[in-house]
């Protein structure tokens, strides 16, 4: 069982957590999300939980003692509590980074509001991630979209028919195209080796569509790909259908089956001739 614990001023923000798949997986203990609003903690008699930047600048910024106390007030974590804050500042989350937390007993989203954090509240944290290097309102659609992406990598929460495994960039590379009924959609085909039911050919398409795919789409990602022996002779097709992939040949070359040694045979004239040569 994984456990989210979210600071907040919005916990009704949280809402999209209790559908489908991840009310399922709370429902069966195999995640849980708990809230808490950090503005129970301010000590001012208006409950400030923010105010203006020293030095001057426009916005507010989140002030320090709430959340610190709020942090210390935490019960004692199940299993390994880590403390993440979400910033733009901050390293952009990627699937690897989902697969390590979900790992962990315990991930607490501190999330910003207004214009941003006081410096020291970086203090508490022991990761700062960022969704994207773009600026949102607040952190909550940040802790929400990280919380989605671990809570489906534990295990149980996609049930059995529906694997992680697969996914886009858990292998470094993009998904293949898919497909579902009906085989003709208004003279749109489904792919005929996909209607084939050879599995091997099937699971070699789905390779060559998923390579074709990462090379056009995010080329950034070629450099992380673990390439496969069997990757080499659709490779050497993807360089056919498209020679700009030639350029990354590098990193297969090391892949390419050496010819077959042909074997000494009696009946072989050439061992023939070695052997008379003695
Ligand atoms: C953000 C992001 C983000 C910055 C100020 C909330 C806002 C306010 N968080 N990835 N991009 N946060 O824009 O995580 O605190």
């Amino acid at each position: 069982m994984i456990q989210f614990t979210v600071l907040t001023l919005f916990p009704e923000m949280f809402a999209p957590l209790q559908e489908s798949i991840l009310k399922r997986a709370q429902e069966a203990k195999l995640v849980k999300v708990q809230f808490v609003n950090f503005r129970d903690y301010a000590i001012s008699k208006h409950k400030n939980v923010d105010d203006i930047p020293y030095g001057g600048g426009v916005g507010m910024l989140l002030k320090p003692e709430p959340i610190f106390a709020a942090i210390r007030d935490l019960p004692k974590p199940c299993g390994r509590r880590k403390v993440i804050l979400m910033s733009p500042q901050g390293e952009v989350f990627r699937q690897e980074k989902a697969k390590e937390w979900a790992e962990e007993g315990e991930l607490v989203f501190i999330c910003g509001h207004y214009e941003g954090f006081d410096e020291r509240i970086r203090e508490l944290a022991d990761e700062e991630v960022s969704i994207g290097d773009y600026v949102l309102t607040g952190g909550e659609l940040a802790a929400m979209v990280m919380i989605d992406a671990v809570a489906r990598l534990v295990p149980g929460v996609l049930g059995e028919d529906a694997s992680a495994e697969e996914d886009s960039h858990s292998i470094s590379l993009l998904e293949y195209p898919q497909y579902t009924r009906p085989a003709d959609f208004e003279g749109r085909q489904v792919p005929e080796i996909l209607l084939s039911g050879h599995h091997a050919l099937i699971k070699r398409w789905r390779r060559k569509e998923s390579l074709r795919r990462t090379f056009s789409r995010r080329p950034d990602l070629i450099n992380a790909v673990t390439f496969r022996p069997e990757d080499y002779s659709i490779l050497e097709e993807l360089i056919l259908e498209h020679e700009e992939i030639a350029a990354w040949q590098d990193l297969w070359k090391h892949l390419c089956p050496r010819p077959k040694r042909r074997r000494k045979s009696s009946h072989n004239p050439a061992s023939k001739l070695s052997e008379d040569s003695h």
